[in-house]
């Protein structure tokens, strides 16, 4: 029970799924259609911190030294009331949350973003959860922020065989001996129009009118069998094989929904293109892409610099960053209350 002013830092790592979450089963307890398995990154970091103060009269919220927008405060709060819930209490917060991504990047950071705001504010508000509770949470904010509750490789469960509370629903982390090996070189897509279609409207109106939808959804079960045996048996080819392929499923639906959702840009197509001559010529890398356009290409430690030398080639490329496997969403501070 929090009865003063209580802070708490969280720092997580933003993740990028190899087997996409494009879909959910119900929109209020945010559970998704099916499974993912994602890559935790180290170059990808958000600090947060949170501040529970009765003198607060109602929620701050301050992203990257800039006062939030209302839309982006209220999502903030509504996670918080999830929090006060739990924790029994009734003082407002005070979150100031800040990004280290490579410059302007324009990667999405709800997932370190409210994996990180789990952490600090349960902290904070004086409740001990273990991870996966944490991620039960987390995945209330942003379905993909409960894979970036952990590092390394990520299993998140669509929970649909539990029950239908959502705490099936959780992620967890898979041992792999690829966890050391793998990097993800992420190529930055500049100069175009800025993002037309934020992912959450964007995965709803798929599923509402794409006739390829349920295709997807019957490739999805599919696919994370394929890649947690790949994960197992430390087999980076299929797993990048399934991971190109899974994300080029998840744009085909997106492209087939009426109207579109077209996130590619050109340069996205010559990324694509570089990455196939890279395999043509003996070199691992797989691509995927998210709700924007810039492409994320998985590869080893030895062919990293190989790899960003081949994609910062591409005209549109605009910066290119490498990451390896990053570790857990942890708390840095833990101020008792005063
Ligand atoms: C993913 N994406 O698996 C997929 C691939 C985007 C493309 O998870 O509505 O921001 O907050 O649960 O987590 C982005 O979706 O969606 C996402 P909400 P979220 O990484």
């Amino acid at each position: 029970m929090v009865c003063a002013v209580s802070t708490s830092i969280a720092r997580a790592h933003a993740n990028i799924a190899l087997v996409k979450y494009w879909g959910k089963r119900d929109a209020r307890l945010n559970l998704p259609a099916a499974g993912s398995l994602s890559l935790t990154l180290d170059a990808l970091v958000t600090t947060t911190q949170v501040t529970f103060d009765p003198g607060l009269a109602g929620d701050e919220l301050t992203l990257d030294g800039v006062t939030a927008s209302p839309a982006e405060r209220a999502r903030t709060s509504e996670f918080l009331d999830l929090v006060r819930a739990e924790a029994g209490i009734t003082q407002r917060a005070r979150v100031v949350s800040k990004n280290e991504f490579p410059t302007a990047s324009g990667l999405a950071s709800s997932a370190s973003g409210y994996a990180a705001l789990a952490v600090a504010a349960m902290a904070a508000a004086g409740v001990a959860r273990s991870s996966r509770q944490l991620s039960i949470l987390a995945r209330r904010g942003s379905g993909s922020a409960a894979r970036s509750v952990f590092g390394g490789f990520v299993r998140m469960h669509d929970g649909a065989h539990g029950p239908d509370d959502g705490t099936a629903a959780f992620a967890e982390p898979v041992a792999s001996p690829l966890t050391d090996r793998v990097r993800m070189v992420i190529a930055i897509i500049g100069g175009g129009a800025p993002k037309s279609h934020g992912s959450r409207d964007a995965m709803d109106h798929t599923a509402l009118t794409s006739p390829l939808y349920r295709a997807w959804l019957d490739l999805v079960p599919r696919d994370l069998m394929a890649a947690e045996a790949a994960l197992a048996a430390g087999d980076l080819e299929q797993l990048g094989a399934i991971t190109e392929a899974n994300a080029l499923a998840m744009h085909a639906s997106a492209l087939a929904a009426r109207p579109a959702v077209i996130y590619w840009q050109p340069a996205t197509l010559g990324a694509l293109a570089a990455v196939r001559a890279l395999r043509a010529t003996g070199h691992a890398a797989w691509a995927t892409m998210d709700a924007g356009p810039h492409v994320k290409v998985l590869t080893t430690a030895g062919e990293a610099t190989s790899v960003a030398a081949a994609l910062r080639a591409v005209p549109g490329v605009t910066g290119v960053t490498i990451a390896a496997a990053g570790g857990p969403a942890t708390l840095t501070r833990n101020d008792e209350a005063r």
